[in-house]
């Protein structure tokens, strides 16, 4: 029987068995007769978590002896997809316990998809930071991850007459078997409430904040186990909670209804995740939740570092670093300037030098939409203690901006971190910049364009201090665990050490032109395709041909992702199909998955025009066939899993310049998928890795689409030139998709046309449908594509979430590995 490769934990095929049947009985008080896969799933996960919980322990003892510095990842985001089949691939158990199941008469494969996805985020800045962990714990780095446990995840989607409906996502309803609670480690967090200004005796000011509420924060703690298992490093995820004694004053004083009120009112705050990627929405629960987390947050690091060091501040920034996944938990920078100067007693300089080595920032996205801004008498009223202490910040940074460019108030505005608009805003990228060592983008484009577009004047105040980190994904999930079949044909051809050591994948480049080995390579993909289409025939009753192109579009629904570009272009193959039966394409299917933020009717809309257009083209029987449209419901990290192996053509397509990075891209690519994309984001290095005869670039680049806005781009010009993009939109405002609702589409042609074409669509749909048709041609050369899908798994190297994680790293965290035995 298979062992793994950590001694003191450690399960033999007949271990697994009796470990899984234990639960049965005594933790699910069933037996193997009655068991159906939903108790088989939290058995066996039970039995893994024995595993799991060991390494914990032995990995907390050892960083707490070893007294390490280490990275507390800061996120309101980790979306985790499910654990289980990932912790059974960590601990080398995997085939082991498929084995054991066996004998048991169950199917792991139908056990794992009990498991509901842990949706603790939007996308794609949610799942970096769970590829981070992941990665963090490989390589044996002392972390933590601090994030909120939100009661609801992501919203489920369905799809009801081709419209999104939002249903609320129970992920825990059933309970959750990795999740440890500590209440041991409970922490109370201050809001609301007013500032009192005291005079102490050596005439210092001591300002106290008398808060008006106080919540609870309650820690869940979710082992993260590295791959091999030698290091088990922790997301802690705090839930709030009404704080009893905090309300008894008011309960005491009569207040007792009231009292009541103020409970309800705390349980919220963990209540649900905010749905709105890249948009600011504003909304003061928004706020709370940020704050929430950060003060629980800091007040357990601090617990931590005190244990070891006492009142002695001096070490404080060599022991803890704090990563800043975007601006979401910028407020911790003036909280914990609050807790040193208000509570430590520290003098302010003093206070700001350890802040200020302590916090480091990533920048995801440059929209202006996106950037977020608190209105100055919301941070008032719910944190009046911080708007003084942000202010206080401000007013010395401004100093400092007057001594670099005397006299110069244009300079001042711009950099301040207040907005002198109307209603004054507090600007949390400016914060979040001024009050961090380090600031990093997340590809060499959008780094650049950080540095010259949005910050330039920071890059000028301080240089080398904004810098670029490429993201990466974690090929443990995204390659070994769910493709299971390229995995075992990859490990055949260059051995098993490729999934902690990506750049190795290179040398299956050799075999890129070997016969035998692009039989083997495409006939995964095939057997993937056809797992794919049994899911899309389960899924939606669409029958799909497996020799199909298999083209997939999964990415948050957004109008600078562009699936409006590659739906009109769905459209003009349709009408080329029409006007000419015999148009010659190789047949393919266009597969979308995508959420849309509730609240976005544009985003909603295009969905909608998916679905219709989709209707269409699959029923009628003079496209031959040629083309399919399949939107799946509700696409999240499992549903990924299922997607990506099954891809030939990848579309990464958003306008250049909009998209900081993308991860799906690399996603895709390292299964196989060739790209079809514009140059943006980390498509430009993926188009590096793989050269230019493996990917199909199309459209503007960053340059040409600033050009073209700063000349006046107009959608009519291109509308009345191009008669087959003029035909396809026109269509739009009939009833051809929508019979009896004419109109029911016409949103989306507005958008494209007097609402400006805003991510020109139209500038760049003749280049995209060049580079359609050229990768059909290339299709149909099956040596040259296999090759080509080779060599994008090949070239995938690079964006390993371990070389990111290196990067961090080596030139902002400055940790060293610890290793546990
Ligand atoms: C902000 C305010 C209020 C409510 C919600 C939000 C909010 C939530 C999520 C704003 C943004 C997000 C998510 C952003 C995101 O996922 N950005 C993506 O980050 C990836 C990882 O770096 C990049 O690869 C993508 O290019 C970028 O779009």
């Amino acid at each position: 029987a298979q062992t793994i490769n950590t001694s003191e934990a450690s399960y033999s095929k007949a271990d697994i068995k009796q470990a899984i049947v234990r639960h049965l009985h005594s933790t699910l008080g069933t037996d193997e007769n009655k068991a159906d896969n939903h108790a088989w799933w939290k058995a066996t996960s039970a039995a893994m978590q024995e595993l799991v919980l060991e390494r914990l322990r032995t990995t907390q003892k050892t960083h707490y002896m070893n007294d390490t510095r280490a990275v507390h990842y800061f996120s309101a985001e980790f979306l985790m997809g499910r654990l289980l089949s990932n912790n059974m691939h960590n601990f080398n158990l995997f085939e082991t316990a498929d084995a054991a199941l066996k004998e048991l008469g169950v199917e792991l494969a139908d056990v794992l998809e009990e498991e509901p996805d842990m949706a603790l985020g939007n996308g794609g800045l949610g799942r970096l930071a769970a590829c981070f962990i992941d990665s963090l714990a490989t390589m044996e780095l002392p972390a933590i991850g601090y994030g909120i446990h939100y009661e609801h995840g992501l919203f489920r989607q369905e799809i009801k007459n081709g419209a999104q409906i939002e249903r609320p996502d129970s992920w825990r309803d059933y309970g959750n078997p990795w999740e440890i609670c500590r209440p041991e480690s409970i922490q109370e967090v201050p809001l609301f409430g007013y500032v009192e200004t005291k005079y102490g005796e050596n005439g210092r000011v001591q300002k106290e904040w008398h808060p008006g509420n106080i919540v609870k924060g309650v820690p869940w703690d979710i082992p993260i186990v590295g791959y091999g298992a030698k290091t088990v490093n922790v997301l802690r995820l705090w839930q709030s909670e009404s704080s009893d004694y905090f309300n008894w004053d008011v309960f005491n004083s009569g207040g007792y209804v009231d009292a009541q009120r103020e409970n309800i009112q705390a349980e919220t705050i963990s209540k649900v995740l905010y749905p709105n990627d890249e948009t600011e929405a504003g909304k003061e629960l928004r706020l709370i939740q940020q704050y929430f987390f950060c003060a629980c947050s800091l007040k357990d690091i601090i617990r931590r570092y005190k244990r070891a060091h006492g009142d002695d501040w001096s070490r404080f920034s060599e022991q803890v670093v704090i990563q800043l996944n975007d601006t979401h938990p910028a407020i911790a920078i003036p909280e914990l300037m609050r807790i040193l100067v208000d509570r430590a007693e520290l003098d302010w300089d003093t206070a700001w030098g350890i802040c200020s080595k302590t916090f480091a920032y990533t920048n995801h996205t440059l929209l202006p939409e996106a950037l977020e801004r608190w209105p100055v008498r919301m941070i008032e009223k719910i944190l009046p203690r911080h708007i003084e202490i942000i202010y206080e910040i401000n007013h010395r940074f401004l100093t400092l901006v007057e001594k670099k460019w005397p006299g110069d108030n244009v300079m001042k505005a711009k950099l301040s971190i207040i907005e002198e608009s109307t209603e004054k805003m507090v600007r949390m990228g400016n914060l979040s910049v001024i009050g961090s060592f380090a600031v990093n983008g997340v590809a060499e484009i959008h780094s650049k364009l950080v540095k010259e577009n949005l910050f330039p004047e920071f890059e000028e105040l301080w240089p080398g201090k904004l810098t670029n980190v490429t993201n990466g994904i974690t090929p443990r999930r995204w390659l070994k665990a769910c493709n299971p079949l390229l995995s075992e044909l990859i490990g055949k051809k260059i051995g098993d050490d490729w999934p902690s050591d990506l750049p190795r994948l290179d040398k299956l480049s050799e075999f890129a032109d070997n016969k035998t080995f692009q039989n083997q390579f495409m006939k995964v993909k095939q057997k993937n395709k056809e797992a794919l289409a049994a899911e899309i025939k389960h899924q939606t009753g669409i029958s799909v041909d497996t020799k199909a192109i298999f083209d997939i579009q999964i990415k948050r629904l957004h109008e600078y992702k562009r699936q409006h570009l590659n739906l009109l272009h769905i459209m003009a193959l349709y009408r080329r199909l029409l006007e000419n039966p015999d148009y010659d394409m190789h047949p393919r299917v266009f597969i979308f998955g995508a959420k849309a933020a509730p609240g976005y009717t544009l985003a909603k809309d295009i969905i909608f025009a998916i679905n219709k257009v989709a209707d269409k083209i699959n029923n009628d029987p003079r496209v031959n066939h040629k083309i399919k449209v399949v939107f799946l419901p509700n696409y999240r990290v499992s549903l990924a899993e299922k997607m990506i192996p099954a891809a030939d053509v990848s579309q990464q397509i958003s306008t250049a310049g909009k998209e900081a990075s993308g991860t799906g891209n690399m996603k895709l690519a390292l299964n196989g998928a060739v790209t079809i994309g514009t140059l943006d984001g980390a498509n430009i290095e993926i188009a590096e890795e793989v050269g230019d005869d493996n990917i199909f670039i199309f459209g503007m680049t960053v340059d040409e689409v600033t050009k073209l806005s700063t000349k006046g781009y107009n959608p009519y010009d291109i509308y009345y030139q191009n008669k087959e993009l003029k035909a396809v939109l026109d269509w739009l405002d009939s009833d051809y998709f929508t019979p009896g609702q004419p109109g029911a589409l016409s949103s989306l042609k507005n958008s494209m046309l007097s609402g400006g074409d805003p991510y020109m669509c139209l500038a760049d749909f003749e280049s995209y449908s060049e580079a359609n048709k050229a990768l059909d041609s290339a299709y149909r050369d099956k040596p040259r594509w296999a090759k080509m899908a080779i060599l994008n798994t090949a070239k995938m190297g690079k964006f390993t979430s371990d070389r990111s994680i290196a990067d961090y790293v080596e030139r902002i965290w400055k940790l060293t590995p610890c290793e546990v035995n």
